[in-house]
């Protein structure tokens, strides 16, 4: 499988995708080995991950497809991935609609990818990531990853790209203050969408009101002058989108350049190996014995038995194998 990703083969690249989202234990174990094989593998060429997130409605497949054709069209591999927060919704955001991503979905050039079926959105992204990590090692050019917005989302989305931009409709000025402070200063760039037909000149409003917010945002050292940015684009008449690429282009080529990029890469690196860890302990809590002995200990505790803290020390270092708390007995 390794050998077929490294040659750039879809096929091989679906299968290990496939893999690293599987809950199988042993499933598991080679997910493990192949990334680590891959990463020994290392051709050295780093793809452009872009964090796409927006509410529904606001154009993000159309965005992808749009933007996805002009840079297949421009000689780029382009994969499209996923983090579907809504892991109720049947399939993930993008299977809903390959519909509207036909044209990108036949293209050569590009891999489309819908979310991982998870139960929660923490477990959702650190498959994401590692499908991330499959598809620069099959050689992509550009890594789209979309998520709906919803407020923690695009937390995990900003950590899992190199640029993250938010998709915004036209809207009246209190629509802006809709938009929570906390992923405005996430946003590298804002592209205003639909800037088309009677929802143009709102469009050029609505975008004049964002580079004035963003503006009075704190200036962050990731960014060079003229930074954060806010733009228009019609995914619909794909207009804007050349120069929406030229502006990602330019701020990644900046932050390679200051050592930004590469210092965001190495802070997510370790992020994920902290999250995979915190998860990995927290599902031994789930699993017997641990699990059992936790509900006697909690039923000892609910009935004046033993105190929480007695209890809690029991069960790590029974089962958790946590080595005794030493104290001095008390004062
Ligand atoms: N006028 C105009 N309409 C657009 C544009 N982009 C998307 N739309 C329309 O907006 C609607 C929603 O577009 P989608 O691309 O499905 O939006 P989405 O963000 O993917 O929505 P969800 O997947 O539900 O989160 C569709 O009816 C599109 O035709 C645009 O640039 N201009
Ligand atoms: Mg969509």
């Amino acid at each position: 499988m390794q050998a077929g990703i490294l040659r750039g083969e879809r096929r091989a690249l679906a299968r290990a995708i496939t893999l690293v989202e599987s809950g199988r234990a042993d499933h598991r174990g080679d997910a493990i080995a192949l990334l680590q094989g891959l990463k020994d593998a290392d051709h050295g060429r780093e793809a452009l991950r872009i964090g796409l997130s927006g509410t529904p409605g606001v154009g993000k497949s159309t965005f992808i497809e749009a933007f996805g054709m002009m840079l297949t069209g421009r000689g780029l591999k382009v994969a499209v991935l996923a983090v579907d927060p809504s892991s109720a919704r049947s399939g993930g955001s993008i299977l809903g609609d390959k519909t509207r991503m036909e044209r990108l979905a036949r293209d050569p050039r590009a891999f489309i990818r819908p979310s991982p079926s998870q139960s929660h959105l923490g477990g959702v992204a650190r498959r994401t990531r590692e499908a991330i990590e499959l598809c620069e090692a099959a050689d992509f050019d550009v890594i789209l990853i979309e998520t709906v917005g919803v407020g923690q989302s695009e937390t995990v989305v900003a950590e899992l790209s190199d640029l993250f931009v938010l998709l915004l409709a036209p809207a009246g000025g209190d629509e802006l203050q809709g938009v929570k402070r906390g992923i405005m200063e996430m946003a590298d760039i804002i592209l205003i969408n639909k800037a088309d037909g009677d929802l143009k000149a709102t469009a050029t409003r609505t975008c004049a009101d964002y580079a004035g917010a963003l503006r009075l945002l704190r200036k962050r050292p990731q960014d060079p002058e003229g930074f954060p940015k806010a733009l228009t684009v019609s995914a619909i008449e794909e207009a804007g989108l050349a120069q929406a690429w030229d502006e990602m282009q330019a701020l990644a080529e900046w932050r390679r350049e200051t050592g930004h990029w590469a210092a965001r890469r190495a802070h997510q690196a370790r992020y994920w190996f902290e999250a995979e860890v915190r998860e990995a302990l927290l599902s031994t809590l789930k699993r017997e014995p641990v699990k059992g002995a936790m509900a006697r200990l909690a039923g000892a505790v609910e009935a004046g038995d033993l105190t929480a803290a007695a209890a809690a020390e029991e069960l790590l270092t029974t089962y958790l194998q946590r080595p005794p708390q030493s104290g001095t007995g008390g004062t």
